[in-house]
């Protein structure tokens, strides 16, 4: 076995930051519980919340490295008028089926929303096993959605997030390490075999591009976004409790970008500020320490003035493959650091 990837599974089977189902108390209870889901990407279109999230299900797909067991078919979208009122399951919004480029693994999606059109970006595995991001439309926040007959040109790897910014910009931030493939792609060049990084090795950044109008392509090459300490350094891969890992997503706050990220491995999200919506992003810390659960993926909304942190664990299942969608309010100091929240009450 070579060195690294010995590295990478001694480091995540006996991870100090895994923390097991049953330690501590949930402070909030899952949105559902009659479907399991996750990676929650929550939007106020028109004053209405809407999540959307993975689709998580018991395919009895065998457990791998590479994220297997996550093998969602379908998406279905929430809504709520209000943090705390009731919540609405839209049903299927899209299918596997009806992708026509897709194999298998519908993993974290986003979405946006732009004159009069909604539109869901979703990553799933083509029929080469290559993990892509399509894109598919609708006239309503809950779907329908018809899907593109093609990926995104350009696009690779998993978890996109759109931001759009105040001069009506869009902007698709992705990526995501092992199982989300994207340290295959070097220079957006894709090598199959490409190992992961060693632990004195800068770790591997995410991605973005800018959107073009008609929100269907890249209006540019994507480009890596470079996350740096306080001293201006590149993070290594042995920093595995701060670095990069997946579920990137940018939300503005008093005129900087925030993005905000899982550190995988270790189990953290993590924040970082810049002035630029392309970066470099300074980091800041910790905003949601691990949950129950291996992964920790998120999404920031302002609704009325407040701060939405909706977040995932598995307080339902006990199970990696099947979590359930949470928020909690998050709240910011006058310096404009974000407040680190807990998940769990000891
Ligand atoms: O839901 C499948 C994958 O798990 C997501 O794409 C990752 O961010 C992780 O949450």
């Amino acid at each position: 076995m070579q060195k690294n990837i010995l590295w990478l599974l001694c480091s995540a089977m006996s991870s100090p930051f895994l923390l097991a189902q049953n330690q501590g108390t949930p402070l909030n209870q899952p949105l559902v519980s009659h479907i399991y889901t996750a990676d929650p990407s929550a939007h106020v279109f028109k004053g209405r919340i809407y999540i959307y999230p993975s689709h998580d299900i018991e395919s009895n797909t065998p457990e791998d490295d590479e994220g297997g067991h996550f093998d969602m078919k379908d998406y279905r979208i929430l809504s709520m008028k209000k943090i705390g009122g009731k919540v609405t399951d839209h049903g299927v919004a899209l299918d596997i089926k009806d992708v026509p480029w897709a194999g298998r693994q519908m993993w974290a999606p986003d979405a946006a929303f732009k004159d009069g059109v909604y539109y869901l970006y979703f990553p799933v595995k083509d029929k080469e096993d290559v993990f892509r991001i399509g894109v598919a439309k609708s006239t309503s926040p809950t779907g329908p959605f018809k899907a593109e007959a093609q990926p995104v040109a350009g696009t690779y790897s998993i978890d996109p997030s759109v931001f759009k910014d105040d001069d009506g910009q869009y902007y698709m931030y992705f990526g995501g390490i092992w199982g989300g493939q994207l340290q295959r792609w070097d220079n957006n060049q894709y090598t199959a075999k490409a190992a992961l990084k060693k632990p004195n090795e800068t770790a591997v950044l995410p991605r973005m591009a800018k959107l073009s109008a008609d929100m269907k392509s890249l209006a540019e090459a994507p480009r890596e976004i470079k996350i740096v300490d306080k001293n201006g350094n590149l993070f290594l891969e042995s920093d595995n409790d701060k670095r990069f890992f997946e579920a990137a997503w940018l939300h503005k706050y008093q005129g900087k970008y925030y993005l905000s990220y899982s550190t995988g491995d270790t189990h953290n999200l993590c924040y970082a500020i810049s002035n630029n919506p392309y970066g470099p992003f300074t980091y800041q810390g910790i905003l949601l320490k691990p949950v129950w659960g291996w992964t920790n993926h998120h999404s920031i909304v302002e609704q009325k003035g407040k701060w939405y942190l909706f977040y995932h664990d598995v307080q339902l299942s006990g199970k990696t493959h099947l979590r359930n969608v949470k928020v909690m309010e998050l709240k910011y100091n006058a310096d404009g650091s974000i407040q680190t929240v807990e998940a769990y009450r000891n």
